[in-house]
């Protein structure tokens, strides 16, 4: 696991921060964005998990400073597709997603979270597009791998890879499964 000398909410896009590499993680409301970065720092609330889901409207920036490496920002996306949420905000979520991942040069890796026991959507397949014509690297993690049993996980991770064309990372962030893997791929991303 990497050592982490601190990590700390920055702030949201709006509010013109230092320029450092940036690590988002995007998904679906309620998906477990929140909680894998709470769970990757090793920290219990830096990040709120959403008891009322599709609140989340802006782009949260944390920063992260590594004992032995450079600083970074593990970025909270918005999410998306929350059936409650009215559609002027799912289209307001699409242009933010469209600007955020078009015009970032810091921008290093998107994580796409999908819930393991679902499909891939709509949505998904923009993201993977935005990062296919980006200078960004894109991950899958299948996120609450522990709420399957293992042949059903097995069977949910072949089905990912089949939709995404890419092979996810199986993730729990209540049992701390995956998380090496996941930093793996960051660190591998921030060169
Ligand atoms: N069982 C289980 N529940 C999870 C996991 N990750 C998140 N959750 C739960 O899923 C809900 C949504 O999580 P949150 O991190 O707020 O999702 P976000 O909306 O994508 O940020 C919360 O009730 C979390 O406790 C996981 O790995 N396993
Ligand atoms: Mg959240």
């Amino acid at each position: 696991m990497l050592k982490i000398r601190d990590a700390r909410y920055a702030g949201t896009i709006q509010s013109g921060l230092e320029a450092l590499p940036e690590i988002a993680v995007a998904g679906r409301s309620n998906v477990g964005k929140s909680s894998l970065i709470n769970a990757l720092l090793s920290r219990k609330n830096l990040v709120q998990t959403s008891k009322q889901p599709g609140k989340t409207r802006n782009i949260n920036y944390f920063r992260v400073d590594p004992v032995e490496a450079p600083p970074f920002y593990l970025v909270d996306m918005p999410g998306y597709g929350y059936a409650k949420v009215v559609r002027t905000m799912q289209d307001e979520w699409g242009k933010l997603a469209r600007h955020y991942f078009t015009d970032n040069q810091g921008l290093k890796l998107i994580l796409l979270l999908v819930d393991i026991r679902r499909d891939i959507r709509d949505e998904e397949r923009m993201i993977l597009d935005l990062a296919r014509g980006s200078q960004a690297k894109a991950a899958l993690v299948a996120t609450k791998a522990d709420k399957v049993g293992a042949s059903e996980r097995a069977r949910c991770l072949k089905a990912l890879e089949a939709a995404a064309g890419l092979k996810p990372m199986a993730s729990s962030a209540e049992k701390r499964w995956g998380l090496e893997e996941i930093w793996g791929g960051i660190l591998d991303s921030l060169g």
